[in-house]
């Protein structure tokens, strides 16, 4: 019964799936599957299995607000449901209607954020985000002239698919190792990175090493540009939750044997950049700054917020 699901949610464990939003298209994808495929009994069986299948795909990787949230909106409706087909129905429909409308906020960022990038820029990424690749390919397709240096992003080097994605795509791009961000900064004239999570106080939390592109690019007098999806906001931090950052196993780092007995490996795979070195936050809603980013969670939201908050 739940194939699919740990399938997926094992795939997601492993790396094979990864960055935030295919992790929660992928997530909400087999939730979905899940629901179409549900052979059970009674809506109340559906309603247990539906949590079990949650867990297991919430479990893949525990730090994930955009994959929360991705189940979330796919499970949402279902405890309105008066009968079993009503809530298989809405969770196959929320699961499509989120990868859609995800995707599709994809594509607008591209839009959005490509008039951010002129002909003749130098742009700088880390790691691999499909909305800020968006964005760098919509520029090169509409003819701007531009290159971009790519971070190789240690320990599972994202940047390599970086790279390859980007000079598929016709864009002169040049891999360099994450410690050369600082002496690459000051030929560069805009940074585009994506984001894991988003926090009510516009804080980003996105791949390890991201806060030294800001620290540099700030140092640098380089705009700092977010490139995400409004879902990756996080609404509990708006109540006081702290986004855990996730750690990896060390020998993502070194290989058993290669240090000396007793060495400690420390592998967080994300870091915090304060909303002061930010400079835009380009979304599907518009470019918004790191002030505005709990006016939009208020707004999508809408009451049930302040039922949150009223069961805290
Ligand atoms: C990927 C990463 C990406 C964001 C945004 O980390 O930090 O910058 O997830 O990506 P990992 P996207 O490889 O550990 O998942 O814009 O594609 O959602």
């Amino acid at each position: 019964m739940f194939d699919t699901v740990k399938g997926t949610a094992s795939e997601i464990k492993d790396m094979k799936i990864r960055g935030a939003g295919r992790i929660a298209r992928a997530g909400a994808s087999a939730m979905g599957e899940f629901a179409e495929n549900y052979g059970g009994g009674s809506l109340e069986e559906f309603r247990k299995d539906l949590e079990t299948a949650r867990s297991i795909m919430l479990g893949s990787r525990p730090t994930a607000v955009s994959l929360w949230n991705g189940v979330q909106a796919c499970v949402k409706d279902v405890y309105g449901a008066a009968s079993l087909e009503e809530a298989k129905e809405s969770v196959a429909c929320n699961a499509k209607l989120f990868v859609e409308t995800s995707s599709k906020a994809v594509e607008f960022i591209a839009k959005i954020g490509a008039k951010r990038v002129r002909d003749g820029d130098v742009l700088l990424t880390h790691c691999n985000s499909s909305a800020a690749l968006g964005i760098i390919k919509k520029a090169h397709a509409q003819g701007k002239d531009i290159k971009v240096y790519a971070t190789e992003s240690r320990p599972w080097r994202q940047g390599l698919l970086t790279v390859k994605e980007l000079s598929e795509a016709g864009v002169d791009v040049t891999l360099i190792i994450d410690s050369a961000v600082r002496s690459v900064m000051s030929r560069t004239n805009g940074v585009f990175v994506g984001a894991d999570t988003v926090t009510s106080n516009g804080e980003l939390i996105n791949k390890i090493g991201t806060s030294q592109l800001a620290l540099a690019a700030n140092e640098a007098g380089v705009p700092f540009n977010v490139c995400t999806e409004t879902y990756k906001f996080s609404p509990m931090t708006m109540f006081g939750d702290i986004v855990t950052i996730e750690e990896r196993d060390c020998g993502e780092v070194a290989e058993a044997g290669t240090i000396p007995k007793g060495v400690k490996v420390y592998n967080p795979v994300f870091d915090i950049t304060p909303a002061k070195y930010i400079g835009a936050i380009i979304t599907e809603q518009g470019i918004i700054s790191p002030g505005s980013v709990y006016d939009v969670m208020v707004r999508q939201l809408g009451n049930d917020i302040w039922k949150t908050r009223d069961n805290l």
